[in-house]
């Protein structure tokens, strides 16, 4: 029998390992956007997905659920460290998130990274059936299309880049930028959020590749651009992703979700205004300015203390990378000086969760949140803005979002600011918390119609059209 007809290659499996203190290992879910964005795909072709269990030094064996093939690719606790919290999350994450933080080159992670990425297109050659189409994803694997490409001639490979691409001066910056361009090169359809990312891809090919790319404006979902390496043509495309628009909304919808809302905003002592923000606690999102934001206009008098509460939901995420410990630590100051300052006994002003919440859970936040607060300084897209307008059914609600989320191009009826100009962040919150009711409701109802119909079924469609159908039909 053929093997798999539709496989996606990702850093981690749609299940993580849970080990147990008696010993004892299970799998749980890790349900996420795409996985439910790609398992309509998965499950109409004969699909596999190929992806770290998320537990190192273990070695388990491929298993069958729901139809779909799932391939446990092993990486040891070296591998962890130089790999991934290494090259891909202190080297590729900073440098493509315009060197928000200093990247770290070091030869050893890269060392690393290409091995961990052959042992990823190994695996893959292995599974896929002959002619398949083979979904890899993000800044993680960007050398598997080539190595695979090298071993399966036969497959149709796409390859998709969740973060911002940078511009080419950043990326310049590389000592192995032209091994990562080539790697990326072995697909037939590299796809960016952005038509900026795609042209800057495209700049580089030949820059550093000598090849004669496409010059022409590359468009969103149409018009990619396109290059000939080796008498092959590598398309290259703006893809930008969403979320699963519908679901969220009916959830929002249900009665105990509404509840819960209100339990919420009572529990942050009623006040006026509840303002929320949900990150990964990564210091790419822009947490600590939104807070410096808030403290400003509590000191200048301009919002008052009993009239606001801040909730901030932080994921904990990468906790071992040393940038993150840092911003932690800031994060946290700001926060305990917010309250120190203008709280009182029992209403504090910015409640602060260090933790996961559930589905359910975030989508009450949604609901009793009167402003969402979104200011990263650099995001390929940001889900958290859609997730809230898919939320607001009753059409209430404003949304301050950062230039810099990829976000910004499609959801221009919110409040855009420049997250490096303070003033101008404190000016659009305040501009938010003022806002009368029709201009708000006018302004939801517009970012409701583009995320509505811009989901993320909408996304792979898109990507999956223009990659073509599956090489042996
Ligand atoms: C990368 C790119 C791009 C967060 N806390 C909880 C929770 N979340 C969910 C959110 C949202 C997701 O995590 C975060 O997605 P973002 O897009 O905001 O950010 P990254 O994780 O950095 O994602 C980004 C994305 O890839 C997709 O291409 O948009 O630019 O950086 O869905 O809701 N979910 C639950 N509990 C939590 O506590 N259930």
């Amino acid at each position: 029998m053929n093997g798999p007809d539709f496989v996606v290659v990702a850093n981690r499996l749609p299940v993580d390992l849970v080990r147990s203190a008696d010993g004892t290992q299970k799998w749980t879910q890790s349900p996420g956007g795409l996985v439910s964005a790609l398992e309509p795909y998965l499950r109409a072709r004969q699909g596999a997905w190929i992806g770290w269990p998320g537990v190192p030094d273990v070695e388990v064996d491929a298993f069958e659920e729901d139809g779909m093939l799932l391939q446990p690719v092993p990486l040891t606790s070296a591998d962890v460290r130089e790999y991934y919290e290494g090259f891909s999350n202190a080297t590729l994450w900073p440098l493509y998130h315009d060197v928000v933080q200093r990247p770290v080159f070091d030869r050893a992670w890269w060392d690393s990274y290409v091995r961990v990425n052959q042992r990823f297109a190994d695996q893959t050659a292995k599974v896929a059936g002959h002619g398949a189409t083979v979904w890899i994803q993000d800044y993680q694997l960007q050398l598997v299309p080539s190595m695979l490409r090298e071993m399966r001639p036969d497959l149709r490979i796409g390859f998709f880049l969740h973060i911002p691409f940078p511009p080419v001066e950043l990326f310049m910056q590389m000592p192995w930028r032209a091994e990562i361009v080539r790697g990326l090169l072995g697909a037939d359809l590299v796809g960016f959020h952005r038509p900026g990312g795609a042209q800057n891809f495209l700049w580089l090919a030949r820059q550093l590749l000598n090849l004669d790319p496409t010059k022409a404006a590359v468009g969103v979902r149409s018009r990619p651009g396109w290059v000939l390496v080796d008498d092959r043509v590598v398309r290259v495309g703006a893809f930008p992703i969403s979320i699963d628009s519908a679901g969220l909304d009916t959830l929002s919808r249900r009665p105990h979700v509404g509840r819960r809302a209100t339990e919420v905003r009572e529990s942050l002592g009623h006040p006026k205004v509840v303002m929320l923000g949900v990150d990964r606690l990564d210091y790419t999102k822009g947490i600590d300015l939104r807070l410096h934001a808030l403290h400003e206009l509590l000191q200048e008098g301009r919002v008052a203390p009993d009239d606001v509460a801040f909730l901030q939901l932080a994921t904990p995420s990468r906790e071992r990378v040393e940038h993150y410990q840092e911003m932690r630590a800031d994060i946290e100051r700001i926060v305990s000086r917010i309250n120190g300052e203008f709280g009182r006994v029992g209403r504090p002003i910015v409640h602060y969760l260090h933790q996961s919440v559930n589905r359910q859970e975030l989508a009450a936040f949604f609901r009793a949140a009167d402003i969402m607060v979104v200011t990263p300084l650099r995001d390929g897209m940001n889900l958290v803005c859609k997730e809230y307008v898919a939320c607001r059914h009753d059409q209430r609600g404003s949304l301050v979002l950062s230039e810099f989320a990829g976000a910004a191009a499609e959801l221009t009826s919110a409040f855009l600011v420049n997250p490096h100009d303070l003033d101008g962040v404190k000016g659009a919150l305040h501009a938010a918390i003022t806002l009368d009711e029709a201009e708000s409701r006018r302004r939801m109802r517009a970012l409701r119609r583009q995320v509505l119909t811009h989901d993320v079924d909408r996304w792979a469609r898109s990507f999956l059209e223009a990659l073509g159908p599956p090489a042996h039909s």
